[in-house]
């Protein structure tokens, strides 16, 4: 089974959002795949990458990420 992170977003409003936070997760270091949900702000991020990295990237990018798994 492919490793996964599991995010909670919040502050996305717009589809443009999900294209702004769907690019910033995939510059992470060993990020493969990148799902990024509007409707239920859920992001889900296949790859190894440091489940840290992938919050710290969300925030820079002006919105707010928490770990779901
Ligand atoms: Mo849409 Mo989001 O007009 O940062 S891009 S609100």
């Amino acid at each position: 089974q492919q490793q996964t992170t599991q995010l909670l977003l919040s502050g996305m409003t717009c589809a443009s959002c999900v294209l702004k936070v769907e690019k910033a997760l995939a510059a992470v270091p060993q990020v493969e795949k990148v799902n990024v949900n509007l409707a239920d702000n859920s992001a889900i991020i296949y790859g190894t990458a440091s489940q840290q990295a992938l919050v710290s990237a969300v925030e820079q990018a002006g919105y707010v990420a928490e770990i779901v798994a």
